[in-house]
């Protein structure tokens, strides 16, 4: 009986310590990857009281736990260039490997990030990057999809919920942001060509632009200042969560007949979806965006990814290629509507 015992408990540690050193050394599919185990990885949001960037840390940790990193995610409380540079500053201090970020400031974060780079870490930009021009201060962008896919896409969400008339203003982001910029300038022309009846409120794209800067306050004093200023607006375009929300909450509260779309996390937005405030809004899933942003960066440290065109990464079981620009695409946004949103809003 007690040899009996001995031999379960033997083979118990056996197998306990087999599933232990798995763990430890390489889970399955960071081996796969060639994923150098016990990374120190910073997780940096434009800002950190974003709901959006709370799902895509979600992803950054999964993955950060699949690949045996230690992870911290840090960062601002307001989406500002010089408020991320202080904390681009502390990881550097902190002798971090490799930095995962989203630019608060495409321009005013790049020389942060050339010294972080000259330390030895390792940067990829997700969810915004920097300027094109200074697209060497980092490794790849990951970034949803191509900007003009995400720009033309809530043109027609404000085309199909105005009639195809009218104007349109946009209620964005900061004015240093690189997303929104480029989705911004992939609307200008498409609204003009696709919608005849159609025009900006400020007569071209570039004039029609307020900024609420990723703030609930200031969004909504913005939403406040377009119905002021043009009272006849057909619609607003918000390309951001934060700026859709305050809208949607705005439009609700002041009865206003705008229409409001844009870009939306599901789990804020739902309500405004279910009651009619809002017909449409859309968005890719930031949980993904951020997993795939680690590996990039992790495999990139790791020496077995170099961020060159054409070369590929993997994260998960997907793999994914690098574009021009050192970009590497997640894939279309999704549409959001009263019938889809009871299960988008359960996940992000
Ligand atoms: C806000 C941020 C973020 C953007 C989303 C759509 O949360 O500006 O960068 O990607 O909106």
């Amino acid at each position: 009986m007690q040899k009996k015992l001995t031999r379960i408990v033997a083979a118990a540690a056996l197998a306990g310590a087999l599933v232990a050193t798995a763990t430890a050394v390489a889970p399955a599919s960071a081996a796969v990857a060639g994923i150098k185990t016990g990374l120190k990885i910073a997780i940096m949001p434009k800002a950190i009281n974003n709901g959006y960037f709370t799902a895509w840390n979600k992803g950054a940790q999964a993955a950060c736990k699949e690949i045996a990193a230690k992870c911290t995610y840090l960062g601002a409380t307001e989406a500002t260039g010089p408020a991320q540079v202080q904390f681009i500053n502390k990881v550097i201090q902190q002798h971090y490997d490799v930095l995962v970020i989203s630019a608060a400031d495409q321009n005013a974060i790049v020389p942060s990030l050339k010294k972080a780079k000259a330390a030895g870490m390792t940067i990829v930009t997700s969810d915004a990057d920097v300027a094109a021009a200074s697209a060497s201060a980092r490794t790849v962008a990951i970034l949803p999809s191509e900007s003009s896919r995400i720009g033309t896409a809530e043109v027609d969400w404000a085309a199909a919920a105005a009639g195809s008339k009218g104007s349109v203003a946009i209620l964005s982001a900061a004015a240093t942001a690189a997303n929104q910029n480029a989705w911004i300038a992939a609307m200008g022309p498409y609204l003009t060509k696709k919608y005849p009846k159609m025009s900006w409120v400020g007569g071209t794209v570039a004039n029609s632009v307020f900024y609420g800067d990723d703030d609930a306050t200031k969004s909504t004093a913005q939403f406040d200042a377009i119905l002021s200023q043009y009272p006849n607006v057909a619609a607003i375009i918000s390309p951001t969560t934060v700026g859709v929300l305050a809208a949607a909450i705005e439009k609700k509260a002041k009865n206003a007949s705008v229409k409001v779309t844009g870009l939306g996390l599901p789990s804020q937005m739902a309500p405004y979806l279910e009651d009619g405030t809002v017909e449409t809004v859309g968005l890719w899933n930031p949980i993904d965006l951020g997993y795939v942003a680690v590996y990039a960066a992790a495999q990139a440290k790791s020496g077995t990814f170099k961020g060159k065109v054409g070369s590929t990464f993997k994260a998960g079981k997907k793999s994914y290629t690098v574009v021009k620009g050192g970009i590497a695409y997640l894939g279309d946004p999704f549409t959001f509507t009263k019938k889809n949103i009871a299960t988008f809003k359960k996940i992000y």
